[in-house]
């Protein structure tokens, strides 16, 4: 195994000698393997195999990362700013140019590995402070992006979307297992008009879709020594979407006290500590271009994120688990109710969550 990888790596033009390859990581969708070089001037480098079942377009994929890294590393350029290597992702290319290596079954692409950079399941106050304003910043510096970004996964964030599949998982029955989860399903269904409320907003004209990250979850981020953000990793889900999908989506897995896929729903609560760092970080750097429909909503993208890994978590378990990485036979029905929990904290929070962001703007 081992072997082949190193075989594969070795497609790319690398710097130095390969040494080793080694697992990294612990994405719930790609296969992760760190590419160790002997020399230590060489850099070492991530090798990935993409999860072609979920991103089918692997041309598309890639060219929205390209386009975006490329998009990011101008704008560090122009600004003069230092240590750009480690600000932004370099993904290799084939010698043939070609932005991902194909072995007839299988896609694989290469970055280098970002030195003394640190990743974390869980973050203190500080850190979500950098990284609010860092998020803020992404999507401002993607702005003015000439290329048009492709939705790498379809209606990915599309909550009208996400239900319907969940309501034809239920429908299909495929595994039996639709009858012990009855009661998330029903509570659910009561709130479901409330949560499509973006779309129906976007279909009335009054919210735009921006260039998001929409996988802002805590461990998608490099921090350096100090707790401030290197970059923002995992790009396969750069996408027009809303900007809720950054904000709620760090949220959901920064501000829960307990684990995404915790076994005790009383250790899940949604900590509004967290919740006023970061979000007096995300306006620190997107105020100058939210519109006052897109923060005025920000408290309900805090309720959304939980909601709709709920119901991803709850589709897939119906389905016999054909998504997401499992580690136990009943671990995405542990997943949806952990988030279903953490949805119903948040939920009772809103007014709270309200009353700060006005404060936040009159202060
Ligand atoms: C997946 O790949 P990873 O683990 O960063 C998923 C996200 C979910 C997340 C839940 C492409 O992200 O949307 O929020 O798991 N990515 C995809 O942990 O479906
Ligand atoms: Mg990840």
């Amino acid at each position: 195994m081992m072997k082949d990888l190193a075989f594969i790596a070795g497609q790319f033009a690398l710097q130095g000698t390969l040494e080793q390859v080694v697992p990294l990581g612990a994405g719930l969708i790609n296969d992760s393997f760190k590419v160790i070089t002997r020399e230590p001037e060489a850099p070492d480098y991530v090798l990935q195999r993409i999860n072609h079942a979920i991103f089918r377009d692997v041309d598309l994929l890639q060219a929205n990362i390209f386009a975006v890294t490329g998009h990011i590393r101008q704008k560090l350029e122009a600004r003069g700013e230092e240590d750009i290597d480690r600000k932004v992702l370099t993904f290799l290319r084939m010698p043939d140019g070609k932005p991902y290596y194909f072995d007839g079954e299988n896609y694989w692409r290469v970055m280098r590995l970002i030195p003394r950079a640190y990743t974390y399941e869980t973050v203190n106050e500080k850190y979500s402070a950098h990284a609010g304003e860092a998020f803020g910043a992404f999507q401002q510096m993607l702005a003015d992006l000439p290329a048009t970004l492709g939705e790498t996964i379809p209606d990915f964030h599309n909550m009208e979307f996400r239900l319907k599949q969940l309501r034809e998982a239920v429908a299909a029955d495929p595994v039996g297992r639709v009858k012990e989860v009855q009661e998330y399903i029903d509570e659910i269904g009561k709130n479901a008009t409330e949560m499509c409320k973006a779309e129906r907003l976007h279909r009335e004209g009054r919210l735009p879709k921006r260039i998001c990250h929409c996988d802002t979850k805590v461990n998608n981020m490099l921090f350096d020594e100090e707790g401030r953000v290197l970059c923002v990793i995992d790009l396969d889900t750069v996408m027009p979407s809303f900007i809720f999908s950054d904000y709620g989506d760090f949220l959901r897995s920064a501000a829960n006290t307990g684990e995404e896929d915790d076994r005790d729903p009383d250790r899940v609560g949604f900590d509004m500590d967290i919740f006023r760092a970061f979000t007096r970080g995300y306006l620190r750097s997107a105020r100058s271009f939210l519109t006052p429909v897109e923060i005025e909503n920000l408290p309900y993208a805090a309720t959304l994120f939980p909601y709709m890994q709920c119901v991803r978590f709850l589709a897939d378990y119906i389905n016999g688990d054909t998504y997401y990485k499992i580690a136990y036979p009943e671990h995405n029905l542990v997943r949806t109710r952990a988030q279903y929990t953490l949805w119903k904290r948040a939920e009772a929070l809103l007014p709270e969550m309200q009353a700060f962001i006005e404060a936040c703007l009159a202060g």
